[in-house]
């Protein structure tokens, strides 16, 4: 990737990015929420949109000169609504949470009850933790997964949600890694009443591509970042049943935010675009089967694998067994150029900080086009880095080796 004005405008930013960009190239990314964009989503990402002020919904802004990003944002409402087969899109929010925050205000009000997933459990930050907007403002009540299967139990979100009564279900995770039953959750809120919220950022990609099951035609609302499985570049968008329609715009704009980001639109419709693609289907088959595999290799080698494998994208290692914290694991793997995340598992009995495992996820090394071997070399590298995570020696060899993988796997905007 080559910048023509950066380097003579601004050195000291034009080093960093060149620093980034190397780093991106020689090292493994396996954070199961990153991905990588391709050179067209960037350009439109880069592109001179970013100069527009567009306050407001296509035919109806409060400035001028809009009927080009007009044209744009219907692009991407269009598009949208072709992947997941929604009846109404709005494409403007910013990132998940404030598409989550937009969410909450559309339907609730400050101290109306909700049930989430907790945190520890898979849950996101914005689905009811206390240290977060969504546990402040509403009285957040938390399902957690089964002791033993590492599953959502439907019976005991049945059971709270009779016993809780919430306004609205939230459903959807950033750290699990199973199919999720939206039917039995539609079943269960029509029954005490409640909202349907289900929070596909993680999955959305997978969902596009019809490998995994899609709420839309259940839910009242769905949420989704796009910079995940799905691609495209960082951002979220909200899809709902066309009677709320009105709500959610609003909420958006102007509840939640001001001036949508017209360039980060523009790479969203080509994102969507892409999605679109027969391509894409097959890389979102591979992204199941390259975290199959990883977890597969892990339990054989006598990891412990929360809920025993993997549905999608991602997998959860418990390292408490192996005395080493999800922390220490993510430095070690550092050292040999691997990027994983720490992560809670399901009642971890250390805090966020250091938690007692690692996610990881395979979206970002699909797109290199890496497959089933290449993830079984990563198993065995993560393995041997954790075995050795002292042993400069041993980490450095590996480092070289993660290197010379990744360089044989450019990612797309080389
Ligand atoms: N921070 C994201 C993740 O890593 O899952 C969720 O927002």
């Amino acid at each position: 990737m080559k910048y023509k004005f950066l380097p003579k405008e601004d050195k000291k930013v034009a080093e960093i990015i060149a620093r980034e960009n190397k780093r991106q190239k020689e090292e493994l990314e396996l954070i199961a929420s990153e991905n990588y964009i391709s050179s067209a989503v960037l350009e439109a990402q880069g592109s001179v949109l970013t100069n527009k002020y567009s306050e407001g919904t296509p035919g109806h802004r409060y400035y001028g000169g809009n009927q080009i990003i007009d044209e744009m944002e219907l692009l991407a409402v269009a598009r949208l609504k072709k992947i997941f087969g929604c009846a109404h899109a709005n494409v403007q929010p910013l990132s998940g949470s404030p598409a989550n925050a937009a969410v909450y205000m559309a339907f609730l009000k400050p101290g109306d009850k909700v049930l989430g997933l907790k945190l520890d459990h898979g849950g996101h930050l914005s689905h009811g933790h206390p240290v977060n907007f969504s546990g402040m403002l509403y009285n957040f009540v938390q399902y957690g997964v089964d002791p033993k299967t590492g599953r959502i139990d439907m019976a005991e979100v049945r059971r709270i949600a009779k016993r809780e009564k919430p306004k609205m279900i939230v459903a959807g995770y950033s750290a699990y890694c199973r199919e999720i039953d939206w039917k039995a959750f539609k079943k269960i809120a029509d029954e005490v009443g409640a909202y349907t919220f289900a929070d596909i950022a993680h999955t959305a990609g997978l969902i596009a591509a019809g490998l995994m099951s899609n709420p839309v035609p259940y839910f009242d609302v769905v949420s989704t970042t796009t910079h995940k499985t799905l691609r495209g570049p960082r951002g979220a968008v909200i899809m709902c049943q066309e009677k709320y329609a009105k709500l959610i715009d609003r909420a958006v704009f102007p509840g939640m935010q001001g001036g949508p980001h017209n360039h980060t639109t523009a790479a969203k419709a080509v994102a969507f675009g892409e999605a679109l693609k027969p391509s894409f289907k097959k890389y979102a088959a591979q992204v199941i089967k390259n975290a199959k595999t990883m977890a597969g290799e892990f339990i054989k080698l006598g990891y412990d694998v929360v809920s025993g494998g993997t549905d999608n994208h991602l997998f959860i290692l418990n390292l408490g067994a192996r005395g080493i914290g999800g922390r220490e694991a993510e430095v070690a793997l550092e050292q040999v150029g691997i990027s994983v995340s720490r992560s809670t598992i399901p009642n971890d009995p250390n805090p966020p900080m250091n938690p007692s495992g690692i996610r990881i996820g395979s979206p970002a090394a699909t797109t290199r086009k890496m497959k089933e071997k290449e993830m079984l070399k990563v198993v065995h590298w993560i393995d041997e880095a954790l075995q050795n995570k002292d042993d400069k020696k041993v980490l450095a060899r590996i480092k070289k080796e993660v290197k010379k993988l990744c360089l044989a796997f450019p990612i797309p905007t080389e």
